[in-house]
């Protein structure tokens, strides 16, 4: 009798313990495969992945911020939103596909000088755009030069085209620089209205080491000095001479640009250049020149006129400055110059 209780017990705790090894099993089963075990639907499958890509950028943009925490930088540079709520583009903040989808069949000019010794830096230039910039979309290239014959074409992909202009060599380096300025004013009202949507304007002693593409594209895009983007305004490189036009009151201003990178939809690059010019040509008629020639009249320009997109400094580096730690990718760097070799 007794052993048959004995046997009855162990065989209902046999049955019991079988039981809970199953109920155990089929949790586990419904929390590993949820979506199996309760369908969900499609669109909130989407809503996850877009709260991580959300969640994502917010800790990269969290991580550079740690970077500096308990030093007196300037964090600003670092957020991914202006003030004045126009996007800073940081590597994570866009989604490339969806962007090249909607930018699909826009025709992209870029604009750069090359003149004297500063056309051994063309080649270099638009063989790295060939591989990083805008690919996939309708390019045309503005050069202008003293040395029309001496270009070497590359390889360029299909639907991108090469304009060679020939242009005189100011006497002097800084004319130079300026002299862009006056070009544009011509080209992007005559030309350019019916050839290209937006324009982008670079430096020629610069070179395409990652992804430039769409993202950059805007009404008025303008790029963060690599050299400042973590200093306090009062640090900025404006005019701070009364008497030039390009002059910027202290207190007032956000950013540094750089002049090496800025872009937008063509007229609004011409409203820009004719800006600048007629700085340049009143500061002349007194005798004066501004700090940092061009690129004091267009960071004085974009004071009061807002960028409606902003670059990081991902879009314009230099390796030989300091806290590239912030900058994940490089992609426009400062090509090293002998400044003795290229000197005017
Ligand atoms: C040459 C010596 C000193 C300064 C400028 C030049 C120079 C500039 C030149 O001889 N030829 C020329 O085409 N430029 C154009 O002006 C290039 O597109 C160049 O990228 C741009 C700005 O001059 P950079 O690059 O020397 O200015 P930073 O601020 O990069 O030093
Ligand atoms: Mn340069």
């Amino acid at each position: 009798m007794q052993g048959n209780w004995k046997n009855m017990l162990t065989a209902r705790s046999y049955i019991i313990g079988t039981l809970v090894v199953f109920i155990l099993f089929l949790a586990g089963f419904c929390i590993q495969y949820a979506d199996l075990v309760f369908p969900i639907k499609q669109e909130q499958t989407i809503n996850w992945s877009q709260k991580f890509a959300e969640k994502s950028v917010e800790l990269e943009h969290c991580e550079r911020k740690l970077l500096v925490n308990g030093v007196s930088f300037r964090k600003m540079a670092l957020h991914v939103l202006t003030p004045w709520l126009a996007p800073i583009i940081w590597d994570g903040t866009y989604n490339i596909k969806t962007l090249d989808r909607q930018y699909n069949g826009t025709r992209i000019g870029l604009f750069v000088f090359a003149v004297k010794k500063y056309i051994r830096f063309l080649q270099p230039l638009l063989e790295s755009a060939e591989r990083y910039f805008m690919v996939g979309h309708k390019v045309t290239y503005y050069v202008f030069t003293d040395k029309v014959d001496e270009v070497v074409k590359p390889k360029m992909a299909d639907g991108r085209i090469l304009q060679l202009h020939n242009v005189v060599a100011d006497q002097r380096w800084q004319d130079v620089s300026m002299r862009r300025m006056e070009i544009l004013t011509v080209y992007t009202k005559k030309y350019m209205p019916n050839e290209i949507d937006y324009l982008v304007c670079a430096d020629v002693d610069m070179v395409f080491n990652d992804h430039v593409g769409v993202e950059i594209l805007g009404d008025l895009v303008a790029t963060i000095h690599p050299g400042f983007f973590l200093a306090e305004p009062e640090a900025f490189a404006y005019e701070r001479r009364l008497i030039s036009t390009a002059y910027v009151p202290y207190g007032q201003g956000d950013f540094y640009y750089m002049a090496a990178l800025y872009g937008g939809k063509v007229d609004e690059i011409y409203k820009l250049s004719v800006a600048c010019q007629k700085g340049i040509t009143e500061d002349k008629k007194h005798y004066i020149e501004a700090v940092w020639q061009e690129e004091s009249h267009l960071n004085r320009y974009l004071v009061y006129n807002k960028p409606t997109k902003v670059l990081s400094p991902e879009y314009i580096w230099d390796n030989s400055l300091p806290h590239g730690e912030f900058i994940k990718k490089k992609r426009f760097l400062a090509v090293h110059k002998d400044h003795q070799e290229v000197r005017y």
